[in-house]
């Protein structure tokens, strides 16, 4: 029967477990377990011995900051699939899955102590810009590999279907992100009274509200890929040279774009809490790096796809002739439209959702949290506006340094 483990119970577990036994190495009683669970739904433990270590997730019955909020326990059989579908095509930019328990709801992949959660990092000062580029990697590679684009409808649809029963982390997605902040809902809060009357007018903004409509539609109801679905920079654990994406829970199939907009918006949530006067080209690079590393690899992944196999026994959703540059330009234009689209919803949600980020509470004031908040909301505004033109990252990078 499931039961939620402690620290005592993780040493036993483990130690009960042979091969995770012999990565950590000595006795169970000489190593070091602690909790150091840090996001909104899960138990997390780091367990050390004298040769490595292992990091273990285990679901519990409800979100773990709101015991009232209950829920099922299969996010983590969610996350331990989504690992074994991507780890093989981004093998040193996420982790292994090691083990997964399907009664006990546990996880176990390798420790990365050494690491830091690249939102942490973004608050305490300047990091290596190429991390971003390597999450331009991953969304690429992982996203490529499970879409038609690379496989036979048949392997995809199987996928689909497995990853369409995640649906209790999606019910999350679909309201915390895509519904809830255009409304009025007791889950949505703000500290600071001057962002009332912006929240009022982007409520009151019909054609904003028609967009945001558009995607919960477009999430829901295109599946080009095998999607992380929570890319923040919470979900990214970074030295300067290695980094990994961690925290696949809400995996599903959707939009490509929802991944690359969820991780460009936290950039620019860190780029909006950043103290005045500090240089925004670190964060712009960020950005640039991302979705340039974004777009070579996966056209360069298309590229090899070429000329399609024989099309009498793979049955792939490419053409039966090769790809004119022009398709495969407008595919990547639909991509960066859907990349900006779910950016200004993750930043809207970031800041009057349920939700929150830490990176604001770097700020002094409350004065300063506000109108840097303020701020980052009317540029969220601008993303789901039709009327803005953005048709290159650098036109998104221009109204970025606008704002
Ligand atoms: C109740 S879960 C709230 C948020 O935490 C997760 O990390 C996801 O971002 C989710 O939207
Ligand atoms: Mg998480």
């Amino acid at each position: 029967a499931y039961r939620t483990l402690d620290a005592a119970g993780v040493r036993a577990y483990v130690a009960n477990l042979a091969h995770l036994a012999e990565r950590l190495g000595g006795t169970p009683a000489t190593w070091q377990v602690r909790e150091v669970s840090d996001g909104n739904l899960n138990m997390v433990f780091l367990a050390e011995g004298p040769a490595g270590g292992v990091c273990l997730k285990q679901a519990l019955p409800h979100v773990r900051v709101d015991p009232s909020w209950k829920m099922p326990l299969d996010r983590t059989f969610f996350e331990a699939a989504y690992l074994r579908e991507v780890f093989p095509h981004v093998p040193n930019l996420t982790t292994e899955c090691l083990h997964f328990d399907p009664e006990q709801f546990i996880l176990v992949v390798e420790s990365l102590s050494g690491h830091k959660v690249l939102r942490t990092a973004l608050m305490q000062g300047p990091v290596n810009p190429d991390i971003a580029t390597r999450i331009g990697q991953f969304v690429a590679r992982s996203t490529f590999a499970t879409s038609l684009l690379a496989e036979p409808f048949e392997k995809v649809m199987n996928r689909r279907i497995c990853f369409a029963r995640n649906q209790t982390l999606t019910r999350i997605t679909v309201d915390l992100i895509l519904t809830d902040p255009y409304i009025p809902h007791p889950r949505n809060h703000w500290a600071e009274p001057e962002l009332t009357p912006v929240v009022n007018a982007l409520r009151a903004n019909a054609p904003l509200r028609t967009r945001v409509d558009a995607l919960r539609l477009h999430f829901l109801s295109n599946p080009q890929a095998l999607l992380h679905g929570d890319l923040h920079t919470g979900s990214i654990m970074t030295t300067e040279d290695d980094t990994r994406v961690i925290d696949g829970e809400f995996a599903t199939y959707g939009p490509i774009g929802f991944d690359a907009g969820l991780f460009i918006a936290n950039v620019i949530l860190s780029l909006f809490s950043s103290p005045s006067g500090q240089n925004s080209s670190l964060h712009i690079n960020m950005i640039n790096n991302f979705w340039q590393e974004f777009e070579k690899t996966f056209l360069t992944l298309w590229e090899a796809q070429n000329p399609p196999q024989d099309p009498a026994t793979h049955y792939y959703s490419t053409a039966l002739g090769p790809i004119s540059q022009t398709h495969k330009q407008a595919f990547l234009n639909s991509i960066l439209q859907d990349t900006i689209g779910f950016c200004g919803t993750e930043i809207v949600r970031r800041i009057i959702g349920y939700a929150h980020v830490a990176d604001f509470s770097a700020l002094p004031t409350p004065t300063h949290r506000a109108a840097r908040k303020k701020a980052a909301l009317q540029f969220a505004t601008a993303c789901l506006s039709p009327q803005t033109p953005i048709f290159s990252i650098q036109d998104f990078l221009d109204l970025l340094l606008k704002n």
